[in-house]
């Protein structure tokens, strides 16, 4: 780390993994050599101002537009709110609730620019997620869009952390603000200050949180959105996860400023808002999830084909079909951009744009990261064999206080749990979690591959696949599924799958139970939790 930091309050910092555990960093490209004094958010918005973008406009909502002038002002005069009224000083963590909008945003900056760390979270946690947060992050201070202020009020009645939530939307934090000054002396931050403390919870178990610094922000933004994205500022994005989730984050808010391109947010971005919203706004870059792409074609099949003005659509979180890559390239004439990325990582790390993607494979080690496969005593493994994901680059785990920081990490390369196969090219083809592999009649079988196959059929809107305990196979592979509406199950509809995916995967695959069900269990990002299925 360098010597230099602006923290007063170290509980961050003091926090971190022994360096011996910690990944290996590389910097390798020249962007990606930052000053030792960096402040991300002065990069990101007021950088942007003084190359003269302050009048175009930054952020459109449902209800407001803000130039790029009015979000900087905005954040200027909350920083002021933030250190002369509220008391922050560097180091301090303040909490953020509230679906994605403009002020959230400039929240988020605000706590930066008065070297704060930000504990964005998700806005449908409840008290009881929301508490262990607080407890985690020993968090003082929460600025909370007032609709939503209840479920942290009844932490705040009982914690030994949270002393104040001050809320936005409502005209408290708005009034504080008022007669602030639209100036603010930005904290002088070190490139390896800690900026926010990201939560995951992964796809089971207890939350974790991941330290991320004021360098990983910009990182990720010169090398997956520099390099693959290749943004002009002319373009429109919009992101439907919220900005707790790294991935929103990326999305919505650090690669459109970068690029000084225009943000479209959305407070609930179901597929018919997003459609509305594709149109209205004319959205040329969408970030979602495969399920929320398949959402979409299923309402655009039943309209008369509309000229959609999309140019770039990124799928991430969990892995994207073929058929639904190839359904949406039939129904747009837009190649999805898919690429793996984790909260760990904050962002993505392996993907592929324009003529580079070959359908099905996640694509190629991002510019800036290494990635290979390695057996279960961390040995690499020759191309073309199957084995676990590690990964290296800019970024990397940094768990606060943890002790699976040692499960993640090993050898200086970053585990992410999945596996993977990659090609002579150098493309990862995604295989499945290490933990989502069923072994039936002795065949290991991806629940990933069935349900890939399964989402080829006409009739299936989305489905998990799990196996079950059998005596004589050991286990029986078993999809639920979620019919497109209108679509009844019933038997013949069963033997017609069934049929289906012994035409498209290797008959033995194909699964021997189904069970037609009304939704998934899902987490808070929307992955699916095929344990709970289990
Ligand atoms: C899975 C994928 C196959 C994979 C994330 C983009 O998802 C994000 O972060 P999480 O910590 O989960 C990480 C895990 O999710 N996954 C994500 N993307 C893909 N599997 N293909 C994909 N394209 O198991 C990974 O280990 O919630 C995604 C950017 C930022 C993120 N935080």
């Amino acid at each position: 780390m360098t010597a230099y930091t602006s923290s007063i309050d170290t509980f961050a910092r003091d926090n971190l993994p022994a360096i011996e555990q910690q990944p290996e960093f590389v910097f390798d490209l020249p962007e990606l050599k930052y000053p030792d004094k960096l402040n991300c958010a002065v990069e990101l918005i007021d950088r942007a101002v003084a190359r003269g973008v302050g009048n175009k406009l930054a952020i459109i909502s449902e209800t407001e537009r803000w130039t790029y002038h009015d979000l900087l002002n905005k954040s200027n005069q909350i920083a002021n709110v933030l250190r002369d009224e509220l008391g922050l000083i560097p180091g301090n963590r303040v909490l953020l609730r509230s679906p994605n909008s403009p002020m959230l945003f400039a929240c988020w900056l605000a706590v930066v620019k008065a070297g704060g760390v930000v504990v964005t979270t998700m806005p449908l946690l409840r008290s009881k997620e929301l508490h262990s947060i607080v407890d985690k992050a020993q968090v003082a201070l929460a600025l909370c869009d007032h609709r939503i202020q209840d479920e942290l009020n009844s932490v705040l009645n009982n914690s030994l952390f949270l002393k104040s939530v001050v809320c936005f939307g409502c005209s408290e934090l708005e009034g504080l603000m008022a007669d602030k000054s639209t100036d603010f002396d930005n904290v002088q931050t070190a490139l390896d200050d800690v900026v926010l403390l990201g939560f995951t919870s992964g796809t089971t178990g207890e939350p974790k949180a991941t330290i991320q610094f004021h360098r990983d922000v910009l990182a990720i933004a010169d090398t997956f959105s520099k390099h693959i994205m290749q943004p002009e500022p002319h373009e429109i994005y919009c992101g439907t996860p919220p900005i707790a989730f790294t991935f929103g984050l990326g999305a919505s808010l650090i690669f459109p400023l970068r690029a000084q391109a225009t943000i479209v947010t959305l407070e609930k971005p179901s597929p018919d808002n997003l459609l509305h919203a594709i149109v209205e706004h004319k959205i040329t870059t969408l970030f979602t999830a495969p399920t929320a792409y398949r959402a979409i074609l299923s309402k655009l099949a039943t309209k008369a084909t509309l000229s959609l003005p999309l140019q770039k659509c990124v799928s991430a979180g969990e892995a994207l079909p073929k058929s639904t890559s190839d359904m949406w390239y039939e129904t747009t004439g837009i190649r999805l951009i898919d690429g793996i990325g984790a909260t760990e990582m904050m962002h993505i790390f392996i993907s592929a744009s324009g003529k580079d993607i070959r359908p099905g494979s996640t694509g190629k080690a991002v510019p800036g990261y290494q990635a290979c496969v390695v057996d279960e005593d961390n040995n690499p493994l020759p191309l073309g064999s199957v084995g676990l994901l590690a990964v290296k680059g800019p970024t990397g785990c940094r768990y606060l206080a943890d002790t699976r920081q040692s499960t993640y990490v090993a050898n200086g390369w970053n585990l992410t749990g999945d596996i993977y196969r990659v090609d002579k090219e150098g493309y990862f083809w995604y295989q499945g979690r290490s933990d989502d592999m069923i072994i039936s009649s002795g065949y290991n079988i991806a629940a990933i591959e069935v349900e890939g196959a399964i989402l080829g059929h006409d009739s299936v809107l989305e489905c998990a696949v799990v196996g079950e305990a059998d005596e004589e196979r050991g286990n029986l592979i078993k999809a639920f599924i979620i019919l497109k509406a209108g679509t009844p199950g019933n038997d013949d509809l069963v033997k017609n799958i069934q049929t289906h995916v012994k035409q498209t995967i290797a008959p033995y695959k194909y699964p021997r139970a189904i069970e037609f069900v009304d939704s998934l269990p899902k987490t808070a990002t929307g992955k699916l939790q095929r344990f709970r299925l289990r």
